[in-house]
């Protein structure tokens, strides 16, 4: 019988970054990474519906139907065929997705869409798949997707097999390990970035001078972060974000022609936040920009406040999200379906 599945998942913010492949294909990264997987006030619900009234798989993201042939959503969808095979499943797909944050804005949106479809299709085919199993699924749609498939602060080991077998992500520690570290998303723009992540990663592995010094270092800064978020040092983990950030967005600039993700929003808030820690006379904020301007500050509960008056000071931001560890995807009920089963359409409303 025909039975729809919806479930819900959440975008992670990276503390050290992913950028770069040592295999496009396979969404095999050429460094490890570490994240924070963000609660629901960010999230993506998806809702599948294996049916064999369809002839075709038909995806529709935010109420509008996707070209489910177009080169990227058939890159995107391959965690959706990977599932589909293993549960040897012929009938298609009806996807219905609704974000609750823009996409493409540097707010990770490939990252908890991808998790999501992959949590969601594996429990709609009745799949009994541990976390890092989806984790593998997950990352061949989009790579950092694999660290959403858990809660709390995550790392995704970049593996070393040229098969991707051992390049899956795990978690390091519970959300309720470290409860007072939030993750301020400072919303400056909700414009589309002009060089998406996805092309951005091949052009900097390819032209970056810079780039060789990066994974020199990066590994070990892996290390030491989870060491600081075992030790919950804040004043470690927030150097360490902040380095990372800069040191990715470095050799952003130096990839040929060079990416610019940063404006001139995003350097007051790297200005405001080098300011604040100066005054406090130790590190009680830190920024990290993914690929695109927003902003966010990684600091502890008690700093919020302060952390929120700095930032409302600032004249481009359009928006201040103040986020908690979440705890990963889960399944939603019937009553919070997406779909209209007699039509095999989005349910209206
Ligand atoms: C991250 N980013 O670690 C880094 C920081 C952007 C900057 O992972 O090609 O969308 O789908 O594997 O996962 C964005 O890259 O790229 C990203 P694909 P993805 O979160």
């Amino acid at each position: 019988m025909d039975e729809t599945v919806t479930a819900i998942g959440t975008p992670n913010i990276a503390f050290i970054k992913y950028w770069g492949k040592r295999n496009e294909k396979l969404n095999l990264p050429s460094n490890s990474s570490v994240s924070m997987t963000v609660d629901e006030q960010l999230n993506t619900k998806t809702s599948i519906l294996f049916t064999d009234r369809l002839s075709a798989d038909r995806v529709y993201i935010n109420g509008e139907m996707q070209d489910v042939h177009g080169a990227e959503m058939m890159e995107r969808l391959v965690s959706l065929e990977i599932l589909r095979r293993l549960a040897g499943e012929k009938r298609k797909a009806l996807v219905v997705s609704e974000n609750s944050f823009p996409a493409g804005s540097g707010l990770a949106s490939s990252a908890s869409g991808l998790a999501t479809l992959t949590y969601t299709a594996a429990k709609a085919l009745g799949l009994k798949l541990t976390p890092r199993e989806m984790s593998m699924i997950a990352r061949r749609g989009s790579g950092s997707a694999c660290r959403s498939l858990f809660g709390g602060i995550v790392k995704w080991r970049k593996g070393v097999r040229e098969d991707g077998s051992d390049s899956y992500a795990e978690q390091v520690v519970r959300p309720n390990y470290w409860p007072e570290l939030i993750d301020i998303v400072v919303v400056l723009t909700r414009a589309r970035k002009k060089v998406s992540s996805h092309v951005g990663h091949g052009l900097t592995t390819k032209t970056s001078v810079l780039y060789k010094s990066r994974l020199a270092y990066v590994e070990n800064a892996v290390a030491r972060l989870i060491a600081a978020v075992k030790e919950r040092n804040f004043e470690t983990l927030g150097e360490l974000i902040m380095r990372d950030s800069n040191n990715m967005h470095a050799t952003m600039l130096d990839t040929w022609p060079p990416l610019l993700y940063l404006n001139d929003s995003s350097k007051e808030v790297i200005y405001r936040v080098h300011e604040l820690n100066e005054s406090e006379g130790k590190i009680v904020a830190a920024y990290t920009f993914d690929a695109g301007a927003n902003a966010q500050v990684i600091t502890l509960k008690r700093n919020v406040g302060k952390v929120t008056r700095l930032l409302g000071g600032i004249e481009s931001v359009n928006d201040v999200i103040k986020l908690k560890m979440g705890n990963g995807p889960r399944v939603l009920g019937e009553s919070d379906s997406l779909i209209d089963e007699r039509t095999l359409r989005p349910r209206s409303g």
